[in-house]
């Protein structure tokens, strides 16, 4: 650990001497997973350390296990910013995290006769090995208050005045690059009490809380991840941390910048720093940057809004309405005057621009202000703010541009982008998958590891007898070790050899898990009934959280496990097909699931889904898409090709005319199809009495909100493929051939492509 921390000063001390551009990339989310094992592999060290431990009688991987796997993030784009660290550091770019250290992980997930049960995720109890705190570079950071305006000597000022202070502690977790050369950072700040006193005369009294209550407020702002934001002390709270990771951030990165180049190179700022925020929960660093420009370095609007623009640039990651930050603008003003201020300034001075050059912008524009309707629109400030936007796959960003962002692309379009996501090949193939990496060593050799577009010399094995049977053993050994993970877990024993069908994200009503579970409540019908025999034994398993308070997906959670208990507990049924439901999906169980999939589920509603990385995932390890045109999927189907990926159901156009021409009728639409009425009458009629349950919520978002997201409307579709699909599998030959060409071409979704475009077009470290 102490080396690593002297390379880690090493690095920076290289990118300070070289001036190297840097990059600080924002996030409130970042899902690291384990990290020794990843240390050890990028510094070379693996080998010779689970050898040396061997020798001592100790398992390295029971040694590994032990380590906390800290949840500070929820899906995809807490898993893509740590991906994005891992490719910085290992392609040679001064990349930096920012984000919060979270008291609690994202909660453990326990399933309890079907029903999530949330548990705390106290990840700190035992102190975590890889943190150095730095106390010394803690940062104060002002809540509430007012502001005053001052003139001096003609000039306008502004004095903050009454405000809360919370300190602000980061903490830094070293990113060690691949070959090791490269050590960077992810700095997370923990919120603090200014000064650790208690109020003595409420204590006295006999008042404990209120004489802590300073101290617990203050620990409460990086308490948790995502607190709920239906109260508004809820959203106050979220305004909190999102201002307190990005004021803090800021103070970190002006500190570095004036011990290189002084204090008086602002204007060359976007020459040697980059700020990107993931999404808008960093947004304030637009007026954040802005109040310091201004206040605390003394420069004028317009050169700090040119600095301002030219450094920071902004990444769209979902088009769903109810995920577009909206904040009440009472609110902004009552905890963060100033920023508040900032924001109405630029608010002001957009509107008037376009108002100038396109007439009433009232009236053409109104989508395109700040704030409107009294709430301050994060996603606006972010484009207004920055000087390059982007979504995170082709569809997306072409729905950023035709639709969700239509008047800025139109005024702006250069500004516009896309970058598919990436993963790290090192962690979910090199890591995760390690018989897979051997075999593809043995075919093309090492050069993959460090240049993984290189994967694409395994196509001339494409017909190789050999090759694909080891591929196939390989396939088989992940696939046991699953099993016999399920078979720990969860006490259900499944058969190595069947079919493994695999769908692990969020649940999340548009991803579908119920469009999944249908097929298998109709595949356990009709193995019932006898009209339906599959040639091969299939089975399901399923793994992801539900957002605490999200009824419906949690709704979901228990149907799935009741359609296992139906089949797993049915003799006939069992033979063919079985159910999992594996509890506390995150980094390190994702890391076992992905190598043993056959099937790959990725079936989101067209249009709905930006990107999804566990669909390149499962790709990377040679499971085959079953899939709907949506997101990356897009990509993923047009690399490999119809023979290599199954694609089905509506397109996104056909999604977004349904929905405007409010032609479909579900209840109609049921009622002339046989399967689907007898599966929608079994949630509600009694078939799942056993295990104590109904299920009114999920019926009633089919049939009395009209099927949203088209789970009926697809069924047909999905079912026709699934089965055309696991048919397949049967010939051995084809379906290894298939799985082959699905790695030959998967280096281009390694997050190393995917930085090394954020640098050519947004970053540019290495100059124009
Ligand atoms: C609670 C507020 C909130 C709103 C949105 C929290 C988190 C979000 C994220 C933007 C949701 C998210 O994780 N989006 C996912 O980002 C991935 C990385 O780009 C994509 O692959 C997924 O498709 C997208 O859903």
């Amino acid at each position: 650990m102490r080396e690593t921390a002297e390379d880690k000063e090493n690095t920076m001390s290289r990118f300070v001497k070289n001036k190297t551009k840097m990059v600080f990339y924002f996030s409130m989310e970042f899902l690291i997973g384990k990290l020794l094992e990843n240390y050890l592999i990028n510094l070379g060290l693996l080998d010779v350390v689970v050898k040396g431990l061997s020798d001592l009688g100790i398992d390295f991987y029971d040694l590994a296990e032990m380590e906390n796997d800290p949840g500070l993030g929820s899906g995809g784009l807490g898993r893509l910013s740590a991906c994005f660290l891992d490719s910085m550091a290992s392609t040679g770019i001064a990349g930096y995290g920012v984000g919060l250290r979270f008291r609690f992980g994202l909660f453990k997930q326990r399933i309890d006769n079907g029903y999530q049960i949330e548990q705390p995720d106290a990840w700190l109890t035992n102190e975590y090995p890889w943190e150095m705190a730095k106390p010394s570079e803690a940062v104060e950071v002002k809540f509430g208050g007012v502001v005053d305006r001052t003139y001096d000597n003609g000039k306008l000022g502004f004095i903050h005045k009454g405000y809360d202070s919370v300190l602000a502690v980061p903490y830094d977790i070293p990113i060690v690059g691949y070959g090791g050369k490269n050590i960077t950072s992810l700095r997370i700040f923990q919120a603090l009490p200014m000064d650790d006193t208690v109020d003595m005369q409420a204590f006295n009294n006999g008042k404990y809380a209120e004489a802590m209550a300073k101290k617990s407020e203050a620990e409460a702002i990086t308490c948790i991840l995502y607190p709920e934001d239906g109260q508004p002390s809820g959203r106050v709270l979220r305004i909190k941390q999102e201002y307190l990771m990005v004021s803090a951030g800021i103070a970190s990165i002006l500190r570095i910048y004036e011990s290189i180049y002084g204090n008086d190179a602002w204007a060359d700022m976007p020459k040697h720093v980059s700020i990107h925020i993931n999404d808008t929960h960093p947004a304030f660093c637009i007026p954040e940057l802005m109040r310091v420009l201004l206040d605390d370095k003394g420069l004028e609007w317009d050169d700090a809004w040119d600095i301002t623009r030219g450094v920071v640039s902004y990444t769209n990651h979902t088009v769903l309405p109810e995920a577009l930050e909206k904040w009440p603008s009472d609110m902004l003003q009552h905890v963060v005057p100033r920023i508040y201020m900032i924001i109405e300034e630029i608010d002001r001075r957009f509107k008037e621009m376009l108002r100038n050059e396109l007439g009433d912008w009232y009236n053409n524009c109104r989508n395109m202000g700040i704030i409107v309707d009294g709430m301050t629109r994060m996603a606006n400030l972010s484009i207004i703010g920055s000087h390059h936007v982007n979504g995170v796959a082709e569809i997306h960003s072409q729905i950023l541009k035709a639709d969700l962002f239509k008047d800025f692309y139109l005024m702006n379009p250069d500004k516009f982008s896309n970058k598919t996501n990436g993963i790290s090949h090192r962690r979910f193939l090199m890591q995760s998958n390690k018989p897979l990496a051997s075999l593809i060593t043995d075919c093309i050799g090492e050069s993959w590891k460090k240049d993984p577009e290189k994967l694409s010399g395994l196509e001339k094995y494409a017909n190789d007898k050999s090759v694909l049977e080891k591929l196939a053993a390989v396939k088989r050994e992940s696939k046991a070790r699953l099993a016999s993970y399920i078979s720990k877990k969860s006490g259900i024993d499944v058969d190595v050899d069947s079919i493994f069908d695999i769908q692990v994200k969020r649940m999340h009503a548009y991803k579908r898990q119920l469009l999944n579970a249908f097929k298998v409540l109709w595949l356990y019908n009709g193995i019932k009934d006898g009209s339906v025999t599959l040639p091969h034994p299939c089975v399901f398993i399923f793994s992801g959280k539900a957002a605490q308070g999200y009824h419906f997906a949690k709704e979901v959670i228990k149907f799935i496990c009741s359609v296992a208990d139906k089949v797993n507990s049915d003799e006939k049924v069992s033979k063919v097909i079985k159910v999992v439901f594996i509890e506390n999906f995150c980094v390190s169980v994702a890391q076992q699931i992905y190598p043993a999939a056959d099937i790959s589920e990725q079936i989101s509603t067209a249009g709905m889904e930006a990107s999804g990385t566990g669909n390149m995932k499962f790709m990377m390890n040679g499971a085959i898409t079953l899939g709907t045109l949506d997101g990356a999927n897009v990509e993923i189907s047009r690399l490999v090709g119809n023979d290599n990926c199954k694609i089905f159901g509506m397109t996104a156009e056909e999604v977004a005319h349904a929905l405007r021409s409010r032609e479909y009728n579900s209840r109609q639409f049921v009622s002339g199809h046989g399967t689907l009425s007898k599966i929608t009458g079994q949630l509600v009629d009694g078939f799942f009495n056993s295990s104590g349950q109904s299920f009114w919520g999920i019926h009633d978002a089919l049939m009395s909100r009209n099927d949203e997201f088209f789970v009926l409307k697809d069924f047909d579709s999905y079912v026709g493929a699934w089965m055309e699909l696991s048919n397949t599998y049967g010939d051995s030959k084809v379906w290894n051939r298939m799985s082959l060409i699905n790695i030959a071409k998967s280096g281009f979704f390694s997050s190393d492509r995917t930085i090394a475009e954020y640098d050519r077009d947004i970053w540019n470290t290495k100059g124009v």
